[in-house]
This record gives structure tokens, C-alpha cells and sequence, in this order.
């Protein structure tokens, strides 16, 4: 039997160069050997405030770019969380199973939260369970994200076992993390030490998948780079951001960091920085034409969300049943 891929993203903006490289590209390659589930989680999205007509479109968009970026509808299933209430239903039990201790310790919380975590939402606390509940309730034998969510992976893990320890059942699948080492971590073009983030304020740290050639070219071109070293290396420590760069190269190119560094070794950092944005507008430039072409079909994407969330819904309620019976709902 083939093994179980859960993954997802939240739409809560445009998706960038990070999430590209670190989560979907990544999908792509495994959707040939894997079962693959890929969800828009839109119930995580909530857990900061969003405008209702930007949720809708960038719902419908995540779903574009996923196509575009090459997972074929086909073959895997592609919905909104929210389409499929046993997310929510699973997330309630595995909440009853959960310490709060376990989840004062997630560093997303504590980021997000900020100072004031009286005055943080319940569902930001919570936000890890949910997820636990999204890769649980599929049996997910894989989920393949980047490197900020492994916190988050190691406590659905450790929700599995405990549930499945405290019930003498096997019934929860304990999920191993995908985390792919070369870009596992994209960060910041304004600064090498903070993460790509689509929340960042100044745009000019993100490659967005929807920016055109000219502003990628320009965001690569105002790229913080040291001055104070002759040629390109690698050394994340002394050269956060020019490493950052070989990073991303070597991503686009499908080569390993020290084939980059070797084949840019003599060059100087203008040369080095237009030859990275040659790379990401020849890889991205189909995918954000791509999803340009579907966003002008909603009906076609909305029936894929539809027929996604049917599949998920009808494997989600199967597993979900055996978990009830173990816990002693009555279930008709
Ligand atoms: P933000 O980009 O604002 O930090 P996020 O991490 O919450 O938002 P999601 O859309 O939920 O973004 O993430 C989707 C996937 O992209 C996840 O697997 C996440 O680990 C991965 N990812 C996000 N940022 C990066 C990054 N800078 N480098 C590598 N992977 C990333
Ligand atoms: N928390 C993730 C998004 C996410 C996810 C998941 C990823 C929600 N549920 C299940 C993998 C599996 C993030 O990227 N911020």
C-alpha cells in the first residue's frame, strides 16, 4: 500500500518563494508515490483576523497555485479544510487529550501571541491540535512541510501516542515528518537571520509567486548582500544572506548548495544576484501565469474544492467513526 501524505497551506496572503520551496515543490515530487491530500486550511487561517472577501479569493487562489505549481487534481485531493467538518470534530477530541502545557511551549504561539497572551484567541492556542486533527484524521503516514512547523509535527506525534497509549489502540498512525534539508528554511532578502514570511512588512523580503519578472528581478536586486568578501561561499553564520541566496538557487536548480557555491565561486555579487533572479523568473513565471489563467475560472476551481472536499470527507468520517467507537460514543 502506498503511504499517506497530509499537507496544507493557509490562505492568508500570497504565497512566497518559501512556501514554494520549502512545502509545494516538494508535493509535486511525491504526488507520483504517495496518496496525497492537499488542503487549504482556511480554519487556520482565522486564528488572526482576516477580511471575508480576501479569504474567499485567496482560498480560491491557493487552490490555483497549487495546479499551477503541478499537483494534478486528478490525482490528488485538493479542498478546504472548512468544507469538511471532521476537522473540527476530531480537533475537539484530541483537545480533551492534549495538556495545555504541551501547547505553552510551541515558540509559533508565543511569536504570535506577542506580550499580551491574555488577549490572544483560544483558537491561536489551540491551532496545533487542529493540525494534529488535519494529519490524524487521514492516517497520514507523511507530512511534508518546512522546517518551522516541525514543533508543531513532533506534538502530533506525540498526541498519537498518547491517545493511542491511553486507549490500548493502535488506531492513530504516528506521522513522520518530510523536511526537506536544502530548503527546508527560505529567508528573508532584507535579512538572512529572519525567515521568508508572507507576514513580514516590507514586501521587498519576499519573492511573492504572483510578482512579475521585473519586480523579481528588482527584489533580487535590493537584496542585503555583505560587501566585505571576495566571490560567493557558503557560511550561514558570516554570510546569512549570501547564503540565503545560494540556498535558493541551488532549490531552483535541483543542485546541492556546494554545486552552487562552486559554479558561482569567482563571481561578483551583482553577477550572482542577476543569475538568481534569472532562475526564479524562468521557474516561476509559468506557475504565476498559470494561476492568472485559472483565477478566471472560478467555477472550475470551486468544482475541484467540491469534489476534493467529498473525497476527504467520506476517508475522514470512515476514520473518524473507528476513533468514536473507541472513545464510547453512541454513533448511528
Ligand atoms: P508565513 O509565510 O507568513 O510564515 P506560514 O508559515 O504560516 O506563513 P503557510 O502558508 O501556512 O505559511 O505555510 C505553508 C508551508 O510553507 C508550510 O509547510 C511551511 O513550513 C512552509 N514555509 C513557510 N515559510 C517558509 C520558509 N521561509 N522557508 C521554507 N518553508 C516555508
Ligand atoms: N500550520 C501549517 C499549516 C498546516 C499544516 C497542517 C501543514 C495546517 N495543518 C497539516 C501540514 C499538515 C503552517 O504551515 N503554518
Amino acid at each position: 500500500m502506498k503511504g499517506q501524505i497530509f499537507s496544507g497551506a493557509q490562505p492568508t496572503g500570497n504565497l512566497h518563494l518559501g512556501n514554494y520551496l520549502g512545502a509545494i515543490k516538494q508535493w509535486v515530487a511525491l504526488q507520483e508515490e504517495y496518496d496525497c491530500i492537499f488542503c487549504i486550511v482556511d480554519m487556520h487561517a482565522i486564528t488572526i483576523t482576516q477580511n471575508a472577501d480576501e479569504l474567499r479569493h485567496n482560498t480560491r487562489e491557493i487552490a490555483a497555485t497549487y495546479i499551477a505549481a503541478g499537483i494534478d487534481p486528478k490525482k490528488n485531493i485538493i479542498y478546504n479544510q472548512s468544507m469538511v467538518k471532521q476537522h473540527a470534530e476530531l480537533a475537539w477530541i484530541l483537545g480533551c487529550n492534549t495538556p495545555m502545557g504541551w501547547l505553552s511551549r510551541m515558540t509559533q504561539f508565543k511569536d504570535k501571541a506577542g506580550k499580551n497572551r491574555d488577549n490572544a484567541m483560544l483558537g491561536l492556542f489551540s491551532y496545533p491540535v487542529l493540525m494534529a486533527a488535519d494529519i490524524l484524521l487521514f492516517n497520514t503516514s507523511h507530512v511534508p512541510v518546512g522546517e518551522d512547523q516541525k514543533q508543531h509535527l513532533e506534538l502530533a506525534r506525540e498526541i498519537a501516542t498518547s491517545f493511542n497509549h491511553h486507549y490500548k489502540t493502535e488506531a492513530f498512525v504516528v506521522p513522520e515528518p518530510l523536511i526537506k534539508q536544502e530548503a527546508a528554511r527560505v529567508m528573508s532578502l532584507r535579512d538572512g537571520t529572519e525567515k521568508m514570511s508572507k507576514s513580514a512588512e516590507s514586501d521587498l523580503s519576499r519573492i511573492n509567486l504572483s510578482d512579475d519578472a521585473e519586480t523579481i528581478a528588482k527584489k533580487f536586486k535590493k537584496a542585503k548582500a555583505d560587501m566585505e568578501f571576495d566571490g560567493i561561499f557558503y557560511d550561514k553564520e558570516k554570510r546569512p544572506e549570501i547564503s540565503n541566496l545560494l540556498t535558493i538557487y541551488a532549490a531552483l536548480a535541483d543542485i546541492s548548495i556546494r554545486q552552487a557555491a562552486t559554479q558561482f565561486a569567482k563571481s561578483g555579487n551583482g553577477d550572482f544576484k542577476q543569475s538568481v533572479a534569472d532562475l526564479a523568473v524562468e521557474k516561476l513565471s509559468p506557475i504565476t501565469n498559470e494561476v492568472k489563467h485559472l483565477m478566471n475560472d472560478v467555477a472550475y476551481l470551486d468544482s475541484i474544492l467540491k469534489d476534493g472536499a467529498e473525497k476527504a470527507a467520506e476517508k475522514a468520517e470512515k476514520n473518524l467513526k473507528t476513533i468514536k467507537d473507541i472513545i464510547g460514543f453512541v454513533y448511528f
